[in-house]
């Protein structure tokens, strides 16, 4: 195969385009040849984390297997793309010490939208269900979001095309010998 794995994380409000930008991304990178799989709420809580809901703690278990999922097939050499919300900075934390310790790349990628624009786009209508008390602990409305401080790529979706982000993402993986 002769590619380096790595996993690269997006987190970002429900709504605010992970999963558009890592399956452009996807697409950018088969293109190049290089082995890229998704990870993503609709094949991850329907199978592996089915017994999981959205309390914090099921959250963070959420994350936590996803996180090592994810360095496995980073392992294998592939490029893993994550797209969960992943609202708390200490459980992302984990995923990435556990990348580091095992010398795989762990690329963050912050899908920043304003929760304003989220609730506009509202694709799923999950918001309006939320604010109608439908849905409870929802992220962004009574449920937190805790924003990297410090992400290796910073997607400010709210005024940027998707080939843009893809762009930006390419280059900051071939800056790091990725491609
Ligand atoms: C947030 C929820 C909730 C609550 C269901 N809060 O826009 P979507 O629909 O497709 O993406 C959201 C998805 C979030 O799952 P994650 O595994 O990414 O969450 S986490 O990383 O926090 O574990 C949304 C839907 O599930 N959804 N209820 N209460 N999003």
């Amino acid at each position: 195969l002769g590619q380096k794995g790595a996993t690269i994380w997006f987190t970002g409000l429900s709504g605010s385009g992970k999963s558009t930008v890592a399956v452009a991304l996807e697409q950018a990178l088969l293109r190049e040849g290089k082995l890229a799989y998704r990870l993503d709420g609709d094949n991850v809580r329907m199978g592996l984390n089915k017994n999981l809901g959205f309390s914090a703690e099921d959250r963070t278990e959420n994350i936590r297997r996803i996180g090592e999922a994810s360095k496995l097939f980073a392992d294998a050499g592939i490029l893993c793309l994550n797209s969960f919300i992943s609202p708390y900075i200490a459980d992302r934390d984990i995923v990435r010490h556990l990348h580091d310790e095992g010398n795989l790349a762990f690329i963050e990628v912050f899908v920043d939208v304003s929760l304003d624009e989220a609730e506009k786009r509202d694709p799923k209508g999950l918001y309006k269900k939320a604010r109608a008390g439908e849905i409870k602990n929802f992220t962004g409305i009574d449920d937190p979001y805790e924003a990297p401080v410090n992400p290796e790529i910073h997607l400010h979706t709210d005024n940027m095309t998707l080939d843009e982000e893809v762009d930006i993402i390419m280059a900051a993986l071939r800056q790091r010998g990725l491609l």
